[in-house]
């Protein structure tokens, strides 16, 4: 009998467990790599049997062959990678569910070398198979994350294949109902980086706490025994230090710069850091620069600052699509200086590195966020492990980013203790992980004051840095001139941001004032939301919603949204509406101001 319950124990089919990606490895960027970018052959698997029909060992149908092979990836058409697949086939714009890409290439490994397959992103769920075999799972559509595929790579030709899911679960995160198009694939770009053994697996150099002339951090090796040394150097600076490495495998640096010049918006300087450790060496662009709040203040390098912002979706400029690249980076970054900015609102998930680094080389300070917006699954343990998941995946990413200055863990949530209790965690989770920088969250939940005045006073904001608050007077809550009579007021001695504003517009439609989805009525909007925004004691920023028109499911006003958000300051197709000259004058006089 007990032989028996062994044998059945040990016959009993066990569960997979997901194969995890390696830690990521720092600044993929600028290793040396293979680029996959390029045209990859798809099959859409609507009702999931590819798994069972073995899409992953990429397999031939054959004439006289035994096996019968009903799929071919060679005679399948192609997608782009980076981008979506939404915009890329019309058939596909609507379509949710899983994706099969597959891509053959050359290899020819190297002595001594790990490599390691990185994708900046696929959304939503994604597993991935070399040569046949699995080699790991993510879940999360906007983080980087690398799998260590050396033992599987061969030498000559090798094919991978990616299934990516972008079907909505309520334990998702975000959850059912984004007001953005969740477009699915690959859709930034996919690479195998190679790294010597050992390798410089991770760093963090930043300016420490408090301080605008020592720089600290620390550089974390991977494959390596404990005791080696790391050295880093910035030659500009005619600085240099050596470390050992500890149990952990980290190194501990700490160099008084007296001659560093910090970064700001008004002066993105970065400088050139080298860091080495045996036979690996990476340089990356870095930039110096503290943040603070006092009271209400927010001071980036000692000096009280006031955020001119701008909110973005990552959606492709001049066409519809998830946005990827440098290029498209440029461009969108572009917009916002053009517009004044000094700041911009990446909404409402981590944009592609491109961006951040970007924002880094021409002075844009980032609030960079996950998305744990509107209603998430809160009571759910696994849920909280996913949202935290994310935030480590964000932090790790762009620790080194000058740019970014605010970390922020939610979306409009409604107040509820299971809520307070989850973004609190988030909170902590985030402070852990980078102690420098400044925790935010958009709010919407208001109490009401006397008359027309509005009390900021969600819970949660007793545990941020900076609070954000959207709010759509004028648009979803009254008539613009509501705005004349409104005032507000908070219980918390923290700076804010006013995160949203706004109102729709299509552009070339005209009217008056009075007349909704006119460039008019936005306009409006702007000029009395400015007015009476300004009146506030505590702001000290705002980023308004948002800098282009972005498609949308739940959008489809005939004639006027057709599947878009109208509420750009720029048109789909890049032009300036009459409320971008709006923000832009206003931005124009506090800058003189200064
Ligand atoms: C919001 C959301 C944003 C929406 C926007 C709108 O409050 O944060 O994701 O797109 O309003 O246009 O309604």
């Amino acid at each position: 009998m007990k032989r028996l319950l062994l044998l059945s124990i040990v016959l009993l089919p066990i569960a997979a467990a997901p194969q995890a990606p390696a830690p990521l490895i720092q600044n993929a960027l600028n290793r040396r790599s293979i680029l996959l970018d390029g045209d990859w052959q798809y099959i859409v698997d609507s009702r999931d049997i590819g798994n069972n029909r073995r899409y992953y060992q990429n397999l031939k149908p054959s004439v006289g062959s035994e096996r019968v092979v009903e799929y071919n990836f060679e005679t399948s058409p192609t997608l782009h990678v980076p981008g979506d697949w939404n915009s890329q086939r019309p058939e596909l714009l609507l379509y949710e569910g899983t994706v099969w890409y597959e891509k053959s290439f050359h290899y020819h490994p190297q002595a001594n070398t790990r490599a390691f397959l990185y994708l900046g992103a696929a959304n939503y769920r994604s597993h991935l198979w070399l040569n046949g075999q699995s080699l790991c799972e993510h879940e999360g559509g906007f983080t980087p994350f690398n799998c260590d595929a050396t033992a599987l790579l061969k030498d000559g030709e090798n094919f991978v294949v990616i299934s990516v899911n972008d079907t909505r679960h309520g334990d998702d995160i975000p959850a059912l109902t984004p007001d953005w198009w969740t477009y699915g694939g690959l859709t930034r770009s996919v690479s195998i980086v190679e790294v010597p053994q050992p390798y410089i697996e991770d760093y963090s150099l930043q300016l420490g706490r408090g301080s605008t002339r020592r720089i600290v951090g620390w550089v974390r090796l991977a494959g390596a025994s404990a005791a080696q040394k790391v050295a880093i150097k910035i030659r500009e600076l005619n600085l240099s230090q050596e470390a050992t490495t500890d149990a952990s495998r980290v190194a501990r640096f700490a160099v008084d710069a007296a001659k560093l010049q910090l970064w700001s918006p008004e002066n993105p300087k970065l400088y050139r850091i080298e860091i080495a450790s045996g036979a690996d060496h990476i340089s990356d662009d870095i930039g110096f620069r503290s943040v603070e709040v006092r009271g209400t203040e927010i001071l980036l390098n000692g000096r009280s600052l006031f955020l001119r912002g701008i909110d973005l979706h990552e959606e492709a400029p001049y066409r519809s699509g998830r946005a990827h690249g440098d290029d498209d980076a440029r461009i969108l970054l572009g917009w916002a200086k053009e517009l004044g900015c000094n700041f911009v609102r990446l909404a409402h998930y981590p944009h592609d590195e491109h961006t951040t680094r970007m924002a880094d080389r021409i002075g844009l300070l980032v609030w960079s966020e996950i998305p744990v917006y509107q209603a998430i699954d809160w009571n759910n343990h696994s849920v909280l492990g996913k949202a935290k998941q994310q935030l480590t995946e964000m932090v790790g990413r762009d620790k080194n980013r000058a740019a970014v200055i605010l970390w922020s863990v939610t979306n409009e949530s409604r107040v509820t203790e299971e809520r307070n209790a989850f973004i609190r965690e988030l909170i902590a989770t985030a402070r852990a992980l980078d102690p420098t920088r400044l925790i935010t969250a958009a709010t919407n939940q208001f109490g009401k004051g006397e008359g027309h005045q509005v009390l900021l006073n969600d819970p949660i904001i007793a545990d941020l840095d900076v609070f954000g608050i959207n709010e759509y007077i004028g648009w979803y809550q009254g008539v613009p001139s509501d705005l004349d009579i409104t005032t507000w007021s908070t219980p918390y001695n923290k700076p804010m941001i006013v995160s949203e504003v706004g109102g729709d517009a299509k552009y070339g439609l005209h009217g008056t004032a009075a007349q909704r989805w006119t460039e008019e009525y936005q306009e409006d909007i702007y000029k009395r939301q400015i007015a009476a925004l300004r009146k506030i004691p505590f702001l000290r920023g705002i980023s308004p919603w948002i800098l282009k028109d972005f498609r949308s499911p739940h959008r489809l006003l005939p004639g006027i949204q057709d599947g878009y958000n109208r509420k750009g300051l720029i048109s789909d197709t890049g032009e300036r509406k009459k409320a971008f000259y709006v923000l832009q004058q206003f931005y124009r006089e506090i800058a003189r101001q200064k």
